[in-house]
């Protein structure tokens, strides 16, 4: 798939990047987005064509989930762990009032006093049945989603806020931080149409900083006398990928919750690890990726905004130490970011950009979901519904195939406007339905 120099500078004069989106040495300019070529998803490391959804089942899928472990994220060292203990604590809500249960459920990764542990959220409908559920890692804390006092404020590991911000003080939250990111979760609007959300601070199952693997989930897996994920093992995208697949697990054994009608979804890095964690766990019903940009669904190969050699330089533990010899190399990736999406077929995924968010890249976010389409038609499903390669106008979502896709107006963030079609999308392949079949 040949993609000529400058072919959507077009589409790029309809949402100018704002000046604050320009940072110094990267390119924003789609008239200088280099011509590239991608690899074709249906045609495999031996030149061999995939024409039936069968080939790519066993065949295609495989070598690419393969290829993406062992140069970006890193290989998953294993499943479920033995020994895992699981309490749950009902919660009395008092913010949402009658229409809402909650609990909060600890799982510790073993049985050692100190081993990793980490607490789901669970905010579910008021119904008899079990009910289709959202999951998805948040940055802040699970009392960051909702201002409730009786959700318990993490005391892990926390990032820092803007200077000043007083939500994070000595990287530990303090009360200020309670509902501050109600706005990205809606929880309200959830139950409402009949929606559990299940949430996780993602700093419980790996802290977001580079420490070389010491503390998190990564070290319950070493082998004897290994310290740190070999060149082909798991960053922490890998380890907030694992940390979603063990709540699935979870959420299988909750009776409240059909873990047949799981969505799992995120934000920026998290978004990146929602896409991981779809592709290779494909219980996941429906996925949803929020501004992942780079290295989540945005195109490698264009370099525009955030690029490779950046996003491993800035985030090195994000990734297995492996993806660093494509610094500068994009085109030689034996992969790109559409090919994530893809392994998500024939299961619904979405992908959502926003204007001001010019470092993600949304045209490539968008032809990323363009592109992953021919191995939907293989299962006969249709993709985005397009073959268009023009970024559709802003706050226009696509949703008539099993591809979404909508271009928000404004910043890197999840809003309303967001969940409002991830809503519709969810309605329309998981409300009614069970999981696709495969
Ligand atoms: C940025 C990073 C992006 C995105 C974002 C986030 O600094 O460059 O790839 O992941 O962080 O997660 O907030």
């Amino acid at each position: 798939m040949k993609l000529p120099l400058a072919f959507l500078s077009f589409a790029m004069t309809m949402i100018a990047a704002p000046a604050q989106a320009q940072r110094p040495g990267f390119n924003f300019d789609e008239s200088k987005v280099p011509a590239y070529e991608l690899p074709d998803p249906l045609t495999c490391q031996d030149g061999s064509k995939v024409t039936t959804a069968e080939e790519w089942s066993t065949k295609r899928r495989p070598e690419l989930l393969k290829l993406f472990a062992e140069f970006q994220y890193g290989k998953t060292p294993g499943g479920a762990l033995p020994g895992t203990r699981t309490t749950v604590r009902d919660l009395t809500l008092t913010t949402l009032g009658d229409p809402a249960r909650a609990k909060e459920v600890t799982i510790a990764f073993g049985d050692q006093p100190d081993a990793p542990a980490m607490t789901i959220l669970i905010v579910a409908p008021r119904t008899n049945s079990a009910v289709p559920c959202f999951l998805g890692l948040n940055f802040k804390g699970n009392h960051s989603v909702l201002a409730d006092p009786a959700i318990t404020l993490n005391k892990n590991w926390m990032r820092p806020g803007p200077k000043g911000d007083l939500a994070v003080v000595n990287n530990r939250a303090t009360a200020a931080s309670r509902g501050r990111s109600a706005g990205q979760w809606q929880v309200e609007k959830l139950i409402d149409r009949g929606y559990a959300l299940a949430t996780i601070y993602y700093g419980d199952i790996d802290p977001d900083f580079d420490d070389g693997f010491q503390n998190g989930v990564h070290p319950l897996f070493y082998k004897p006398g290994q310290t740190k994920p070999a060149a082909d093992e798991w960053g922490s995208i890998g380890a907030w990928a694992w940390g979603l697949s063990r709540a699935l697990d979870y959420l299988e054994t909750d009776g409240e919750i059909d873990a047949q009608r799981v969505a799992v979804i995120g934000h920026s890095r998290l978004g990146k690890a929602a896409l991981w964690a779809g592709a290779q766990d494909e219980r996941f019903a429906v996925v949803i990726s929020n501004n992942s940009g780079c290295s989540g669904a945005a195109l490698s190969r264009r370099r525009f905004g955030e690029t490779w050699k950046r996003i491993n330089t800035s985030f090195p533990h994000w990734f297995c130490d492996n993806a660093l010899q494509f610094n500068d190399r994009e085109d030689d990736l034996p992969f790109d970011q559409h090919e994530l999406i893809a392994l998500m077929a024939p299961r619904p995924v979405y992908v959502a950009s926003a204007t001001e968010d010019q470092w993600a890249d949304p045209q490539g976010e968008y032809l990323s979901a363009l592109f992953a389409g021919p191995v939907y038609k293989l299962f006969g499903q249709q993709g985005l519904g397009t073959d268009s390669q023009q970024l559709p106008p802003a706050d226009t979502a696509l949703q008539s195939g099993r591809i979404g896709y909508h271009l928000r107006t404004g910043a890197h963030d999840v809003t309303a406007y967001d969940w409002e079609q991830y809503l519709n999308f969810a309605d329309r392949h998981m409300k009614s339905s069970r999981r696709p079949t495969l």
